[in-house]
């Protein structure tokens, strides 16, 4: 893993004369030369508006943007191109859903599924959607230990159950999700499956035949590639039963004065012209991944990571780390916790004044945060490019400020 961090530039930066260190992969990664070097090339040598213009460079760069897209299909086990929809990110992909599936098929009395430990980009538009579709919203609970009690899957998911939403990692807790036995659970009394891969894309391989999912959004910019482009995968045989996200120029058939029609997905589920710089910089993120990343090794990596820092934070008096301590150090990339009688953003300025980035607050997921009863907590995640010298210079610095 050493030597892939001489692809990440940022990483020679320095903070206070300090090296920086970088634990805050999971709010955004950071990104390879590679991609970097494929997005300012693209605006250099084949900038031009695709689906459009028959001229060679609206082709070429529209052939670019399909290769992207054949891309992300093969890295999530998608069956066709027509599965994989682009949008701005996780929280645009989810609210996709909402306004269109999820309006159009959840009825009044209905009940939607979720898990108590959902990102905000997974709560509200089903909050949302059930109050303005009458339906009502219940919640999977989690253990004291963060862990999902999956022991009441079989008596929350009923015959009035039409969509379940559930993330596959939580960003707060790093709670896995066992996917696969919800879509089954879900998909028994025919409710759709919506997944938050958001945390788990970057981190293992994303298999949406096996998940048996029906949606699934993830970021890009959360997994090496730019910002302002996700992914929503859409199960081929819900693209007629679900209508376009937004109307305009590029996802149309016929128009007329009073009425249009629409071309087939995924672009009658794109419309106006899309991220294409970004979309992109997305293939060549997957590029880098199929090139240098075993998940395999790298989630057994970052997991030692983990273990290291959730070792080296226990062994400290006063500091409380929530989520499932043992799962974490077996396939976890990040650890969260508090620090008795320091607020944590006053934790993680400390830790920024050398150099160390971590993230502070609710996480956005206030309703866990309530539910765990502290408000504010302090999280460093991890990716295949931390090393354990970092998560040794952490520890001293905590150990420090608690002296
Ligand atoms: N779902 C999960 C599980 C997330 O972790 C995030 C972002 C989102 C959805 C939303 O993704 P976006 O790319 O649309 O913003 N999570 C975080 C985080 O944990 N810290 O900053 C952003």
């Amino acid at each position: 893993m050493k030597n892939l961090r001489n692809d990440f530039p940022i990483l020679q930066e320095k903070v206070n004369g300090h090296p920086l260190i970088y634990f805050d992969s999971g709010a955004t990664s950071q990104r390879p030369i590679q991609v970097i070097e494929k997005i300012s090339e693209f605006y250099s040598r084949f900038n031009s508006n695709i689906h459009r213009s028959v001229h060679a460079f609206s082709e070429q760069a529209t052939g670019m943007y399909e290769e992207a897209r054949q891309k992300v299909a093969d890295f999530i086990g998608a069956q066709d191109t027509s599965e994989i929809i682009f949008t701005r990110g996780t929280t645009e992909s989810l609210n996709f859903v909402a306004a269109t599936w999820a309006r159009k098929h959840i009825k009044a009395g209905d009940e939607i599924l979720v898990t108590e430990m959902e990102h905000h980009a997974n709560l509200i538009p089903w909050q949302q959607v059930a109050r303005q579709n009458g339906a009502s919203l219940k919640f999977i609970p989690i253990l004291p230990d963060g862990s999902l009690d999956m022991s009441q899957l079989s008596t929350l998911i009923t015959d009035k159950t039409k969509l379940v939403a559930v993330t596959h990692a939580s960003n707060v807790l790093g709670t896995h999700v066992d996917v696969e036995k919800i879509a089954k659970e879900a998909h028994k009394v025919g409710a759709k499956i919506v997944v938050d891969a958001a945390q788990s894309s970057p981190h293992q391989k994303l298999d949406v035949k096996k998940l048996d999912c029906d949606f699934l959004a993830f970021s890009g910019h959360k997994m090496l590639a730019p910002t302002g482009v996700g992914v929503l995968y859409i199960k081929k045989e819900l693209h007629d039963e679900t209508p376009p996200f937004h109307y305009g120029g590029g996802m149309v058939f016929e128009v007329g004065y009073d009425k249009a029609s629409w071309q087939v997905a995924p672009y009658k589920f794109e419309s106006g012209t899309p991220a294409i710089a970004q979309v992109i910089g997305l293939g060549a993120a997957i590029d880098y991944y199929n090139d240098k990343i075993n998940f395999e090794e790298a989630q057994k990596y970052e997991a030692q990571l983990t273990a290291q820092a959730i070792d080296g934070l226990s062994s400290l008096e006063g500091v409380k780390i929530l989520g499932p301590v043992e799962q974490l150090k077996k396939n976890g990339h990040l650890v969260t916790f508090v620090v008795d009688g320091i607020h944590s953003h006053d934790v993680s300025a400390y830790l920024s004044n050398f150099g160390l980035c971590t993230r502070a607050g609710h996480h956005c997921a206030q309703p866990l945060a309530k539910k765990l009863g502290v408000i504010s907590s302090v999280r460093a995640s991890f990716m295949f490019y931390n090393t354990p010298q970092e998560v040794d210079a952490f520890i001293a610095m905590m150990k420090d400020m608690k002296l």
